[in-house]
């Protein structure tokens, strides 16, 4: 069964979301960097990673499914943060609104009664679980040791084993 014009287009949008999210962590990383904070720069070059890899199963799915895919044009993402913890409250909130944008996309498949996209988007429905879960302890873990310079070289030692 063809796959609609509808759905085509939302998810090239997904796709640029993905490049989106992997330039925001690729900015993120760069941040920390600057900090001296390696750890915490390896952790969001892999995010970085992960999320290129999650608009290029975007795009394969397109094309098992014939249809056309627009390479977008990448938002240009923020440069500074205040601290560590912004940068992951920040990386948090990104992945909710990610996920938000995940589920519009399965009431979009299930109202057009496009069951391989349901199926297909059911991977992102996991991972989505995951993307939150991460972000949101390192949040927790920031806030419960705070933000001295001990606490914050035992975290970015942690997140270098990523
Ligand atoms: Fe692609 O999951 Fe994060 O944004």
């Amino acid at each position: 069964m063809k796959i609609s014009d509808s759905m085509t287009a939302a998810i090239n949008d997904q796709i640029k979301a993905e490049f989106d999210s992997a330039y925001i962590y690729l900015a993120m990383s760069a941040y920390f960097e600057d900090c001296g904070l390696s750890g915490m720069a390896h952790w969001m070059k892999k995010q970085y990673k992960e999320e290129v890899e999650h608009a290029e199963k975007f795009i394969d799915y397109l094309y098992e499914r014939g249809a056309r895919v627009i390479i977008p044009e990448i938002a240009k993402p923020k440069e500074n943060y205040s601290d560590a913890l912004d940068v992951f409250k920040t990386a948090y909130a990104h992945e909710q609104y990610v996920t938000s944008r995940i589920y519009k996309l399965v009431d979009m498949a299930v109202e057009e009664k496009d069951y391989a996209t349901q199926s297909m988007l059911k991977w992102y429905v996991d991972e989505q679980l995951e993307e939150e879960d991460n972000t949101g302890s390192i949040v927790s873990k920031l806030e419960f040791l705070g933000k001295d310079n001990h606490s914050l070289y035992i975290i970015d030692r942690e997140l270098s084993a990523r």
